[in-house]
Parts: C-alpha cells; sequence; structure tokens
C-alpha cells in the first residue's frame, strides 16, 4: 500500500465537508461539551434526533476534567445514577454520606462521550458559537453562528459560518454565552439574565434541573448556564443537576420535535 500525501490530505477534505454540510442543518445544535451538553446529546441523539456539539476547546467533559480543585473525583447524587448507568460509569456509595455516589472524573468524561458518539451525536472540537440565527413569525432563535476557536483567539477577523437547527441549547457552563448574546442581540426575545448567586449546593442541585428548559423559543438552558439565566446558588462539585438537567433538556426538545426512543 502506498501512503500518498495527497490521498490524506484528500480524505480528510472529503469526510469532513460531508460532515458539515450535514451539519450545517439539524435538529438541535448542542452548545458546549460538559456533563450537561454531552448528556443532553446522549438522550436526543439515542430518541433519533440529528444533534451536533460543537465545543470550543479540543476535549470532551467541560468542568469534568478538572475535578474538585485538580482532585480526580467527583460526585453525583441520586436520581443521576440513572444516567450514570445509561452511560455505563462506575460509581461507588460514599461511606458515612448515604446518598453521595463518588466516581472518577476521566470514566464520566470518557462515558458521556463515548455513549453520546454511538447513540449517533457529532461533536465537533475547537469549534466556538459566537452568535445564534433568529426568526419572526413567529420570533423564535433558529440556528447559532460559528467560528473556529483559533479565529477567535487569533483576533483576526474571520467571518463566520451558519448552523440551522429546530433547537440550540446553551451547555456553556457558568458563561451562559448563548443565552447573553441572545438576549443582547435579540432583546425582543425577553431574555432577562438574573446572574448566579453563591453556593448552596443542595437548593442549587434541585433549582437547576427545575429551571432547566426552554429560555426563549427555540433557545433551552442546561447545566450551571441555568444557574447565570434564572439567578440560581451554585452547588461545587457535585454534577447529578448536570447530568439531570441536559436529561430533561433532551426530553423536553424530543417532545416537541416528536423523536422517539428518548425516553428512558
Ligand atoms: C463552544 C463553548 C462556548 C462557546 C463555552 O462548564 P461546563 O462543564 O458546563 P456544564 O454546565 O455542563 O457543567 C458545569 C460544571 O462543569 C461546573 O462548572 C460546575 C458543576 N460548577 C459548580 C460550581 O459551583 O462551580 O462545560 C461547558 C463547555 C466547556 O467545555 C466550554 O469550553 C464550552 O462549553 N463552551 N463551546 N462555543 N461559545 N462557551
Amino acid at each position: 500500500m502506498s501512503i500518498d500525501e495527497t490521498r490524506i490530505t484528500r480524505a480528510i477534505l472529503a469526510a469532513a465537508l460531508r460532515d458539515w454540510e450535514e451539519i450545517s442543518s439539524v435538529d438541535v445544535a448542542i452548545v458546549g461539551a460538559g456533563p450537561s451538553g454531552m448528556a443532553a446529546a446522549y438522550y436526543l441523539s439515542r430518541g433519533g434526533l440529528r444533534t451536533v456539539v460543537f465545543e470550543r476547546r479540543l476535549g470532551f467533559g467541560g468542568g469534568i476534567g478538572g475535578g474538585a480543585m485538580f482532585l480526580h473525583k467527583i460526585v453525583v447524587e441520586p436520581p443521576a445514577d440513572e444516567v450514570l448507568r445509561d452511560v455505563g460509569a462506575r460509581y461507588a456509595e460514599v461511606e458515612g454520606a448515604p446518598g453521595l455516589l463518588v466516581l472518577d472524573a476521566a470514566e464520566l468524561m470518557a462515558k458521556l462521550a463515548s455513549s453520546a458518539l454511538d447513540a449517533g451525536t457529532k461533536i465537533v472540537h475547537g469549534v466556538s458559537v459566537e452568535d445564534v440565527i433568529f426568526r419572526r413569525d413567529p420570533l423564535r432563535v433558529a440556528g447559532v453562528v460559528v467560528n473556529w476557536t483559533a479565529s477567535e483567539l487569533s483576533g483576526l477577523h474571520v467571518d463566520p459560518l451558519f448552523v440551522s437547527s429546530r433547537a440550540v441549547v446553551d451547555a456553556t457552563g457558568h458563561d451562559a454565552s448563548v443565552v447573553e448574546v441572545a438576549s443582547r442581540k435579540v432583546p425582543e426575545l425577553g431574555i432577562e439574565l438574573r446572574g448566579e448567586r453563591s453556593a448552596y449546593s443542595e437548593l442549587s442541585e434541585s433549582l437547576v434541573v427545575e429551571g432547566a428548559g426552554e429560555v426563549a423559543p427555540g433557545l433551552y438552558a442546561c447545566g450551571m448556564a441555568v444557574a447565570r439565566v434564572r439567578g440560581l446558588p451554585r452547588m461545587g462539585p457535585i454534577f447529578g443537576a448536570m447530568l439531570l438537567s441536559g436529561r430533561k433538556v433532551a426530553l423536553e426538545i424530543a417532545g416537541r420535535l416528536g423523536a422517539g426512543r428518548t425516553t428512558p
């Protein structure tokens, strides 16, 4: 077999451009490959919806990777163990703390990603969402505006590309950057960002899941983005609400868009 450089280049170009052509119009565009975005992607894809995740960085997991102050463990509480079992991530009960489960950060990142990919999610790294597409009659968010993270970092003026979608999910974490840009640049959506509050783990774990969902027509939030949008406390390195809010948003979108097999 001859390994010809031109063939390597053409193979990559052809496959990547084929993917981008498909990605240019999807059912759901998820912004951020952290725990909430990956959980949402897994359940959406499992339900048969064409789902793409755009991730600014070159890896999966968002805040999972740093564990807690770089210690490579995180905790989760029921009923988020249902998500752990769905993606095959192992966990252990915490002695003396009934209801708390502990697991490896690396395992959760890997299992969320591989489950989402196996279910059909397309994950594109090194791409940042810098804006949304909106439509009138009826007023709604109708997709995202994307650019290479490298051009964002370089400060060069490079015009973006567009991805239209039936739903957009802000899973960008503390920044809630998609909801933020939509609230600023499409004021008629009437989105109010209330700002994240100081730590209160137990309260936050339930309120983030409760608050996850549609923020404006076509635009949904899960994970820490919910805390910034709804004015909720942070919770520290406990990830139950991240997984459960991702699953909740997926089920809500699947219900609206009419997917089949998402329900666990
Ligand atoms: C493309 C983007 C963009 C963009 C950001 O921070 P994450 O892990 O988000 P969540 O909400 O799934 O999980 C939050 C959790 O990690 C956490 O921080 C917790 C529980 N904190 C509690 C506390 O008290 O501090 O992941 C977001 C991902 C990251 O990978 C970003 O790189 C990516 O989104 N991202 N990708 N375009 N505009 N903005």
